[in-house]
């Protein structure tokens, strides 16, 4: 299920069952004092939220870009963060397609312009975030967490909006791609020095070279070696349950870190 805050409005993360794309509304940490203060307009921000998702729907269903970005406009006067709208609407409508095509009842060609068009809402949520950030260049200079997808994964969306959700919380951030052979992946960890490296499996026989990669980086001395965290559709459906020296999280929200910049 997709959560929300119910008063400041950002979105929580996905909570189990993922495949429920219902949404749910909590307090969260910073807004637990307001708590008594629940009344009708939460309840209508759900109604709100889920207006969204099946206007954005329905534009994908079409290949209707102007409409999309129409949407995007209505999202942000109702102060939906652009990181949000990415992680609590578009993915969401992206797993909907995942199974309409694996059912198909959703034909290539809807799929490719679904896909289409979230790349197409991507820039243009990533151009408007970065614009109000301050230090949100996707090529980083000094990276703190280098975001690699597993190898032959072909799956792109994810990484960006992880990249994006990172750089909103303060921590700079950048992609490597395509990914690198393991000695020149370890060798840009060690030059690099990020503290995490994060990695996104869409299949679960792409777990296999991020093994290898989890093993070469726990080789490295303490000094430069990264916290390894690894996600995507492979781990939030549990086909994978654990890689060797890596962390495995269903969830970008679950990850803490300081939050200067949200
Ligand atoms: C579009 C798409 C494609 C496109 C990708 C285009 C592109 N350039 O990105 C193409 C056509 C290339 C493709 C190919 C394939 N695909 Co595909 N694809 C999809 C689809 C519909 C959407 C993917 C997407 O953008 N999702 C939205 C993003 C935001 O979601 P996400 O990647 O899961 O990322 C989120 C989280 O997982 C998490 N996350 C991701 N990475 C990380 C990393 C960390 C560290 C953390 C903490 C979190 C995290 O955060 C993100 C935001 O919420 C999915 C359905 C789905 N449920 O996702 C199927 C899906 C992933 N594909 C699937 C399959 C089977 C394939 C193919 C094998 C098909 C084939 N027979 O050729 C190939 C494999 C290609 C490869 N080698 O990787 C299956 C995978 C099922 C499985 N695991 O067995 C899915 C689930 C469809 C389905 N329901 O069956 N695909
Ligand atoms: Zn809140």
């Amino acid at each position: 299920m997709l959560k929300w805050c119910a008063f400041c409005q950002q979105f929580q993360g996905e909570i189990p069952p993922y495949e429920d794309l219902g949404i749910t509304h909590s307090v969260c940490r910073d807004c637990q004092p307001k708590a008594l203060e629940f009344d009708d307009s939460h309840i209508a921000h759900a109604q709100l939220l889920r207006t969204f998702h099946e206007r954005l729907f329905a534009a994908g269903l079409h290949g209707d870009l102007a409409s999309a970005e129409r949407i995007i406009e209505d999202a942000m006067l109702f102060k939906i963060r652009g990181v949000d709208l990415l992680l609590g609407i578009m993915a969401p409508i992206m797993h909907q397609v995942g199974e309409a095509w694996r059912r198909d009842t959703l034909s290539v060609t809807q799929e490719r312009s679904f896909s289409e068009l979230c790349r197409r809402i991507y820039d243009l949520v990533a151009a408007k975030m970065r614009m109000s950030l301050s230090d949100g260049s996707p090529e980083a200079e000094r990276p703190e967490a280098l975001l690699f997808n597993a190898p032959a994964n072909r799956h792109r969306l994810g990484l960006r909006i992880i990249a994006l959700w990172l750089e909103q919380k303060g921590l700079r951030a950048r992609i490597v791609e395509p990914t690198p052979g393991l000695d020149e992946l370890v060798e840009l960890v060690s030059s690099t020095r990020p503290k995490l490296v994060l990695i996104s499996i869409a299949v679960a026989e792409q777990a296999v070279g991020v093994i290898a990669i989890a093993a070469r980086i726990t080789e490295l001395p303490a000094a430069v070696r990264p916290s390894v965290l690894v996600g995507g559709y492979a781990v939030k459906s549990g086909m994978i349950s654990s890689i060797p020296h890596a962390e495995l999280l269903a969830d970008i929200n679950l990850l803490a870190v300081a939050n200067p910049a949200a």
